[in-house]
């Protein structure tokens, strides 16, 4: 796509730009609803990638050569373009990291072992991905600090009075998602960094489940630390964002050791970086991060607010249909959602719904979601997930709703 597409929704131009959808499943046509995991890749950003292995690529920031210039200038690029999109303040502040995973343990790992010590508090909330609260278990095991869970209630909303009421002097860090990758939940995210403000915390947001789907500004939203992977945003697998407040980085010390993060390097010692390279040890996943970057142009020029118009009402679309089916139950029904709806059917194993629409070619997520302690809040062992993305079209849906249907018919 070359010019800025408004109204109406070009869904016939997006697709042709993403050849895996034309892809057949068992003879049907594939209608891929599993975006929350990973989404498909747009042929420019496939063709990017393979731009850079053809005759752009070299190491980063070590040559004087040619190649190695354009490759940096290249990457440089993509982290202003990375910037851009969540509005933060300095380049200094994006730090490419493998995904969200790894932004969420560099922070709690270097953060963590600065500045937690025994007693204090680190508040995360019962809608966590795992990702977002084992590496804060790690560092409150060789710390001494205190986890303290906030719960979610039968709509799939926070408990903000228990937020509030967890809030003390003694809590050090909030990590928040801000949008539920189990439940479609999307936080309320500003109050929540400005209450935790007011008292002297700090907060991390996992943005994974938010990046592909809202207007994400780091500086509206004030948060400290924000992290987001590319895969979920039409771009590269193994590469992802870490964005923190500059103060709070340069405080940091280095979560890795090795090439490129240090300044000086002898056996009385070794100075660091400046940021962002600090954090970046080693060779960077250079093409990935090229890549990353054009995904966020053909986000961009689609334009947010368009897509979310488009999501918003393809969620609508779904959860109606979805709710006309007798037996099916949405577990999530927050008043602000994006782009997930997750489900259970009666005693159907969500399993068994996966397997019966894969051979209608509908890719559904089931299992846990790497969310075990929402499974557990809501006392099932798993759900089926049907999550949505910018090229998903409502006849899909439509294609769901049959093919659900049939898993009703088929279990009686
Ligand atoms: N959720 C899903 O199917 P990585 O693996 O680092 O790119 O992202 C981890 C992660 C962190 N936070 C949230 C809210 C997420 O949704 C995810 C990834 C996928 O829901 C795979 S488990």
């Amino acid at each position: 796509m070359t010019s800025k597409n408004t109204d109406p929704f070009p869904i016939k131009q997006i697709r042709s730009d993403f050849p895996i959808l034309s892809e057949k499943i068992y003879g049907k046509p594939l209608v891929y609803l599993d975006n929350g995991a990973s989404t498909q890749k747009p042929i420019q950003v496939i063709k990017a990638i393979s731009g850079v292995y053809e005759n752009k690529y070299a190491n980063v920031h070590r040559g004087v050569h040619y190649l190695s210039q354009v490759a940096t200038d290249e990457m440089e690029a993509a982290r202003e373009k990375v910037r851009g999109f969540i509005n933060a303040r300095s380049e200094r502040e994006v730090i490419f990291v493998r995904g969200a995973t790894e932004g969420i343990n560099l922070v709690a790992s270097s953060w963590g072992k600065a500045n937690l010590t025994a007693g204090d508090e680190i508040i995360l909330s019962q809608m966590e991905h795992h990702s977002n609260i084992v590496p804060w278990q790690l560092i409150a095991n060789a710390t001494g600090a205190i986890i303290k869970v906030i719960p979610i209630d039968d709509s799939g909303e926070l408990e903000m009075d228990v937020f509030r009421s967890l809030l003390s002097e003694k809590t050090k860090m909030v990590a928040i998602t801000h949008v539920s990758n189990a439940l479609g939940t999307i936080v309320p995210l500003k109050q929540m960094i400005k209450e935790s403000h007011d008292t002297g915390a700090l907060v991390l947001v996992d943005g994974c489940q938010a990046a592909p789907h809202l207007q994400v500004d780091v500086q509206k939203l004030d948060a400290d630390f924000y992290v987001f992977s590319g895969h979920k945003i039409y771009g590269p697998s193994g590469i992802g964002i870490l964005y923190g407040k500059e103060t709070l980085l340069e405080a940091m010390p280095p979560y890795q050791g090795g090439g490129d993060m240090i300044d000086t390097v002898s056996f009385s010692g070794s100075t660091w970086a400046d940021l962002p390279f600090k954090f970046e040890a080693g060779t960077p996943n250079i093409a990935d991060a090229i890549g990353m970057g054009n995904a966020i142009d053909y986000i961009s020029t689609l334009g947010l607010p368009a897509i979310i118009e488009y999501e918003n009402a393809l969620l609508s679309y779904a959860t109606e249909k979805l709710q006309a089916i007798n037996s099916l139950k949405i577990v999530g029904n927050a008043t602000e959602k994006a782009a997930i709806i997750s489900f259970v059917m009666g005693d159907i194993h969500p399993h068994d719904i996966g397997t019966i629409l894969d051979r209608q070619g509908v890719a559904v997520r089931t299992g846990h979601h790497c969310a075990q302690p929402v499974m557990e809040r809501y006392d099932v062992p798993a759900t089926a997930r049907a999550s949505f993305a910018l090229y998903n079209t409502f006849e899909e849906i439509d294609s769901l709703a049959v093919s659900l249907a049939k898993v009703q018919e088929i279990f009686g």
